[in-house]
């Protein structure tokens, strides 16, 4: 029985995300904005079947998947790139796989205590975010 990533989660901090988005390209009007976010997830999971949305003041992002059925994946209003996207278990940990134009893409997250922690890797850089659980 994999654990429930369901909830509400606030961002606390965000290591290397200006790296992550020059990686992608996200030009510098926008890295300028958007480093300054305070990021919320709400993660919905029922079964094999899970929505992600990534909310802020400036841009909202959202994917809806079935863990283990690859997807097209468009990153609307991020780098704006077509993905073949795979979410699998790794134990307790959500790990996807973005193929596209940009090596080693994908995303990790796993939950350690109350809090929820995101790696999000392109070619050689990574970018961790933790949130913690909204009351
Ligand atoms: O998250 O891939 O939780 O999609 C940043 C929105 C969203 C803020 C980053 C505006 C998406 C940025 C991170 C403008 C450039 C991501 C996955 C894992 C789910």
């Amino acid at each position: 029985m994999p654990i429930d990533f369901s909830g509400t989660w606030v961002m606390e901090t965000n290591d290397n995300f200006e790296d992550y988005m020059k990686i992608l390209n996200i030009d510098l009007v926008t890295r300028k904005i958007a480093i300054h976010l305070s990021q919320t997830k709400v993660i919905i999971q029922d079964a094999d079947k899970l929505t992600i949305k990534t909310l802020s003041t400036f841009r909202n992002y959202e994917i809806s998947l079935t863990i283990g059925e690859e997807f097209d994946e468009y990153t609307k209003g991020l780098d704006n790139r077509m993905l073949k996207t795979l979410v699998n278990w790794q134990g307790d940990t959500l790990v996807c796989t973005q193929k596209g134009e940009k090596a080693n893409r994908g995303w990790k997250h796993w939950i350690e205590g109350d809090k929820l922690h995101l790696e999000l890797y392109c070619e050689d850089v990574v970018c961790h975010q933790v949130f913690r659980r909204k009351q």
